[in-house]
C-alpha cells in the first residue's frame, strides 16, 4: 500500500510530507537511507507505513524536475536546498538591511545556474521606495516585485505571480521573507525576527526550509537568510549565460573565447560602456568569474 506525497518541511530525522491522506511523518528506510541522495523540501516520495507504529517510511524518491543547491562558501560541497522549484524569488530589503547588489545578483546568477527562473522582491518599501535597484533590474530583464509586507503594499501582485506553482525566497537574513509569506497567506503565524539594533542584521529566525501550500494553488519554500553563498559546477565560459543581460551580445565580440574582462572588442564591455549594460552588473560578474576559475576541483 504505497502512498505518493510531497515533502513540506525536515524536523530532524522524520520528514512532514503533504499526501492526499493529510499530512503523514516519514522517515528514510534502509535501503533509501543509502542509495538516494539527500531528500529535501519539495521532493516527490513514495511512503509506505512503518510495522506497528504511525510513521511512514520513505521507499522512494521521484526524479527532480530541478534541484536549488547552495554550496557553503569555504565548505565541503554543496547542499540541497529545495527540489522541483519552479521559480526563485530573490527577496531584498530596500533598507534594514542594507541591500547588497553583488549579493542580489550571486542569488540570481545561482538560480540561473541550476536553471531555474529567478525574480527580485524589493521588500520595505515603506522605508525607501528602492526605485533605483528596481530600474538596474527591470533593465537587466528580471520581473520586480517592490513590496511593503508591513503595509501590505504590492502583496496582490506578488500573490498573482506566485500563483499555481512552486516558488522559493531565498536572501539575506532580516530582508523580511518570512513577513512576505505571512502576508500572502494570511494565518500561516511563521516566525518573525527581530533585527538586532547593533548589527543591523536578522539572526537567523527561520532555521529549515519549510513549504507552505497556498490558497490559491501551488507552494511557497521560505528558507533561512544568508549573508554569503558560494558558487560551484558554473563553468566560467557559461557565467555570462546567467546574466539575461548579457545574454544575446555572447556571440558577438571579437574573440570567440572572450572572458569580457580586458579582451579587445568585447560587446559586453562596449555595452557597459554605452550604459545598456549595468556597469555594477559587469563588476559582479567580474568577481563570480574570479570565484569560478579560482574554484577547487573537487567542486566541478
Ligand atoms: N518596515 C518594514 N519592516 C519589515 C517589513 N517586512 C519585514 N519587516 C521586519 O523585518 C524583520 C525581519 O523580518 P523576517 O520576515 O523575519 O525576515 P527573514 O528574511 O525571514 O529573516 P530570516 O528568517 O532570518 O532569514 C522583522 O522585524 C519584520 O517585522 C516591511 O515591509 N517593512
Ligand atoms: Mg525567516
Ligand atoms: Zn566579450
Amino acid at each position: 500500500m504505497t502512498v505518493r506525497g510531497t515533502v513540506i518541511e525536515r524536523d530532524g530525522a522524520t520528514y512532514r510530507v503533504r499526501t492526499e491522506e493529510g499530512e503523514l511523518r516519514a522517515v528514510l528506510r534502509g535501503r533509501t537511507k543509502r542509495d538516494t541522495p539527500k531528500v529535501v523540501v519539495g521532493d516527490l516520495v513514495e511512503l509506505e507505513p512503518e510495522a506497528g507504529g504511525s510513521l511512514y517510511g520513505i521507499t522512494g524518491v521521484g526524479p527532480r524536475r530541478t534541484l536549488l543547491e547552495r554550496r557553503v562558501p569555504e565548505g565541503r560541497g554543496a547542499r540541497p536546498v529545495a527540489a522541483n522549484i519552479d521559480e526563485v524569488f530573490v527577496v531584498t530589503a530596500t533598507r534594514d538591511p542594507a541591500p547588497i547588489p553583488q549579493l542580489i545578483d550571486r542569488l540570481l546568477v545561482v538560480a540561473e545556474a541550476n536553471g531555474i527562473p529567478a525574480a527580485l522582491i524589493l521588500n520595505k518599501t515603506d522605508l525607501d521606495p528602492g526605485d533605483q535597484l528596481a530600474a538596474r533590474y527591470r533593465a537587466a530583464g528580471y520581473a520586480v516585485y517592490p513590496t511593503a509586507a508591513r503595509t501590505g503594499a504590492g502583496i496582490d501582485a506578488l500573490r498573482s505571480a506566485l500563483a499555481s506553482r512552486t516558488s522559493v525566497v531565498t536572501g539575506p537574513s532580516g530582508a523580511g521573507k518570512s513577513s512576505l509569506l505571512n502576508a500572502v497567506q494570511p494565518g500561516l503565524g511563521l516566525r518573525v525576527g527581530e533585527i538586532s539594533r547593533k548589527i543591523r542584521r536578522g539572526a537567523n529566525t527561520t532555521v529549515g526550509a519549510v513549504m507552505v501550500p497556498l490558497d490559491g494553488g501551488g507552494y511557497l519554500v521560505d528558507t533561512p537568510g544568508f549573508s554569503e553563498v558560494g558558487l560551484w559546477g558554473i563553468e566560467p565560459r557559461e557565467l555570462a549565460s546567467c546574466f539575461p543581460e548579457m545574454r544575446p551580445l555572447i556571440g558577438h565580440c571579437r574573440y570567440g573565447d572572450c572572458r569580457h574582462v580586458s579582451e579587445p572588442g568585447c560587446a559586453i564591455r562596449e555595452a557597459a560602456a554605452a550604459g545598456t549594460v549595468a556597469p555594477e552588473r559587469l563588476e559582479s560578474y567580474r568577481l563570480l568569474l574570479a570565484e569560478t576559475e579560482s574554484e577547487p576541483r573537487e567542486w566541478e
